[in-house]
């Protein structure tokens, strides 16, 4: 009865990781890729007018690099004007990347039916003359806010043309005061945690008054309310974060002093209310709760005695 057991178990274990999702990329992300056939100086660049410019076409019939996963197949298929293969002459590309937090990783594969050079904000990363050959670049200097990717692509031969592009980015928000990201409030209505709800009147989160907490050789820099917390009250934060891609592997590290409840567009992905545990920091894994656009984190924090105090660090791997 036992191997009986093993056996189906194993059979589901296989037969789950066949039945792996094989998504596409959101159509407002596919759609953010334009395309020309012709371009002036600067098309390469932030500030060019696009007018005129069509969303590219994916509908191709085109076989694919070797190097494709199947994943990567259904998530970035390739990309080419509409209209044609324009007689070998250079087809322009490019997608305006939005950038919210910091940039601590950005990396491209990029592969062309037949040829392609690859630009990030007007500077030329690489190019490469054979067909549907792999070239990877990692790139320095993504800042936030808007950022262009494109390039410039030729078909010269056969009967199939195409360009893809996959984009990773990590980035991570963490507190600053002068962002002001994160909003707090000492009283909240129904709805917090969710996207919509209306937190313009919270202030916002000012650095932590009390000695930074340290746990594991780190020091973890918190924030707070613009009040002093002694006592038992409860204090609301939230902020938002923007993700010009799909999220594949997010974590958020948090502590709370002296406990917290951490909720993500609305949904209770994490919480502490044991006094000796919540101020060391945990890690949690955020990925499925989270999607392309603008995502709401909402916190919590309820304080016994003492100072009152949030650390929530969020970081987001997105893929477009
Ligand atoms: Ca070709
Ligand atoms: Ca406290």
């Amino acid at each position: 009865m036992r191997g009986l057991m093993v056996v189906v178990l194993l059979v589901l274990a296989v037969g789950g990781a066949l039945a792996a999702p094989l998504e596409p990329l959101p159509p407002e992300l596919a759609a953010k890729w334009l395309s020309a056939l012709s371009a002036r100086d600067g098309w390469n660049a932030l500030g060019y007018d696009t007018e005129g410019w069509a969303p590219v076409s994916y509908d191709l019939p085109v076989s694919y690099p070797i190097w494709m996963t199947p994943a990567q197949q259904a998530r970035h298929r390739l990309m080419w004007h509409p209209a044609g293969n324009n007689n070998g002459q250079p087809v322009y590309f490019r997608r305006q990347l939005w950038v919210s937090g910091r940039v601590t990783e950005a990396f491209f594969r990029v592969a062309a039916d037949d040829q392609f050079r690859f630009y990030a904000n007007g500077r030329l990363l690489g190019e490469e003359r054979e067909p549907l050959v792999l070239r990877q670049f990692t790139l320095d200097g993504l800042a936030p806010g808007a950022n262009v990717l494109a390039a410039e692509a030729r078909d010269v031969m056969g009967q199939s043309r195409g360009l893809v592009v996959i984009g990773e980015v990590t980035q991570e928000w963490p507190f600053t005061a002068e962002e002001q990201a994160w909003r707090c409030s000492l009283s909240t209505g129904t709805g917090w945690t969710g996207a919509d709800y209306d937190d313009t009147q919270w202030q916002p989160a000012v650095p932590d008054r009390a000695p930074a907490i340290e746990a594991d050789h780190q020091r973890y820099e918190c924030f707070t309310t613009p009040q002093d917390l002694d006592g038992f009250v409860n204090a609301y934060f939230r902020r938002t974060l923007d993700l010009d891609g799909v999220p594949v592997a997010a974590k958020v590290t948090i502590l709370g002093d002296d406990s917290y409840q951490l909720y993500v567009n609305g949904q209770l992905v994490a919480l502490e209310r044991r006094m000796d545990y919540a101020w060391r920091p945990a890690t949690v894994d955020i990925t499925s709760a989270l999607h392309h656009g603008r995502n709401v984190l909402a916190v919590q924090i309820t304080n016994t005695w003492g100072p009152a105090r949030l650390y929530c660090a969020p970081v987001v791997k997105m893929v477009f």
